[in-house]
């Protein structure tokens, strides 16, 4: 089993994200060709972390509220239990390039959890992501391939949004 993080290791990696993203800000501005620099992409120890804590305390999928959450890297990122009934959860997060591949694996499970960064690692000012819930993203989602954030929005009219205050984790 992956190893995840605590609260208090989430807001440490937070930290260092941060400082990466200023360091390569600083790059990109120093020549012109550093514009070709991309930014990390979110690590998704950080996304799941953040989406068990969330779950366990009920401030994303409510619904489940009588199930207990594991990390799981076989069935899917976090698998939701109850005595028979199981639950698939999809972790996927994006930074400001709002771009994610959704799978086979993402596309069959009960739920997609796409926590968008937006531009939370660049601006120490925001305190704010959010969270995209998707139900049943097959009855959306018929083929794998590459998604952004409008075309997602576009395709689940009734994808559910949750403001989340990283800062109050
Ligand atoms: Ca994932």
């Amino acid at each position: 089993m992956k190893e995840k993080l605590s609260i208090e290791e989430i807001h440490k990696l937070i930290s260092l994200m941060r400082e990466g993203f200023s360091y390569l800000s600083k790059l990109k501005e120093k020549d012109p060709v550093g514009k070709h620099i991309n930014y990390f992409k979110v690590p998704s120890t950080l996304s799941e972390s953040i989406a068990i804590h969330l779950l366990r305390r009920q401030q994303i999928l409510p619904a489940l509220s009588d199930m207990t959450f594991e990390h799981n890297n076989k069935e899917a990122d976090i698998v939701a239990k109850n005595g028979d009934d199981i639950v698939n959860i999809e972790i996927k997060a994006t930074a400001e390039s709002a771009f994610q591949n959704l799978g086979k694996k993402d596309i069959q499970a009960d739920y997609i959890i796409w926590l968008h960064f937006g531009a939370y690692f660049k601006d120490v000012e925001q305190t704010q992501i959010s969270a995209y819930i998707i139900t049943k993203p097959e009855l959306y989602f018929k083929e794998p391939g590459k998604i952004n954030l409008s075309k997602l929005k576009e395709m689940v009219s009734d994808v559910e949004t949750v403001d989340i205050d990283i800062s109050k984790l």
